[in-house]
């Protein structure tokens, strides 16, 4: 069984894929900022773990990260490329151009990155699966969503683009969708207001980072001809609305 490779895995969904996957036994490449979470977590996790304390917008040092894994680790089979974020809820006149550049450079340039540095061992050996974390914002579009919604949106479409390069191998590639999730999620786009982030949730029951981890681990389960291009998810507490209409 070939080593499973998490980005964003100090928290969150990227936590529960990384306890998912070590249910299985399988050897981790933990990916994150926060090393004393993942070096919590990789005590507690009876399987064999790497760690890569990275900023994944620092291009070089994800490159050295990438090309410096230590040999028990180096053949990667599972990427969950899941690092990202959500910054702001500021209509299109307002929001902050840096908090755009942020989740633009984590969550579109840092994807590929990841893609680029990972692809190339599994296409050599044939065999893997890359899981990009998208979101129902990608699809759906919500006010304030703006730049966050356009990343995911770039992910689903990369992710499909993705499996047409790869045509003729056994590499797979999903885009998982997940609408709301309790994580940290709402504390880092509320830039800490506990309050604001906790009323996300408030009153009702959101999906939980093991839900969205145990999708994971079942589309990279599957037996091997099966490729899910996307898969969305909703909590059943959330749904649909309607257009916003401008009556005069
Ligand atoms: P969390 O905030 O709990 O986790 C985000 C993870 O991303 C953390 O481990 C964080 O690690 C990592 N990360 C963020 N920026 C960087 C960076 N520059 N370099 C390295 N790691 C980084 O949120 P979630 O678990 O909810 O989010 C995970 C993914 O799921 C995101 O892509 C998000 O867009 C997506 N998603 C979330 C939904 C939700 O409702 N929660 C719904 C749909 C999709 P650290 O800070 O240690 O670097
Ligand atoms: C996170 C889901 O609806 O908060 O991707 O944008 S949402």
């Amino acid at each position: 069984m070939g080593v499973v490779f998490i980005t964003g895995a100090s928290s969150g969904i990227g936590e529960a894929c990384a306890r998912a996957f070590a249910e299985r036994g399988r050897s981790l490449v933990l990916l994150g900022r926060r090393t004393e979470r993942m070096e919590a977590l990789a005590k507690e996790l009876a399987v064999p773990t790497h760690l890569v304390t990275v900023d994944l917008r620092d291009h070089a040092a994800l490159a050295s990260a990438c090309e410096t894994l230590p040999q028990a680790f180096a053949e990667v089979d599972v990427l969950v490329n899941n690092a990202g974020l959500a910054l702001g809820m500021e209509k299109a006149t307002s929001a902050s151009l840096d908090d755009w550049d942020t989740m633009i450079d984590t969550n579109v340039t840092a994807l590929v990155h990841v893609v680029r540095h990972v692809l190339p061992g599994m296409v050599a050996r044939n065999r893997g699966h890359i899981v990009n974390m998208g979101s129902v914002a990608g699809t759906y579009p919500y006010p304030g969503g703006n730049v966050y919604g356009a990343t995911k949106a770039f992910v689903e479409q990369f992710s499909l683009n993705l499996r047409a390069d790869l045509a003729g191998t056994r590499v797979r590639v999903t885009n998982l969708e997940p609408g709301m999730v309790e994580t940290e999620f709402s504390q880092v786009r509320f830039k800490g207001d506990a309050e604001k982030a906790a009323s996300v949730y408030r009153g009702l029951e959101a999906l939980t980072a093991a839900d969205i981890a145990e999708v994971v681990r079942f589309c990279t389960e599957l037996p091997e001809r099966v490729n899910v291009n996307r898969l969305e998810l909703m909590s059943v507490a959330q749904s649909f609305a309607g257009f916003t209409l401008d009556r005069k």
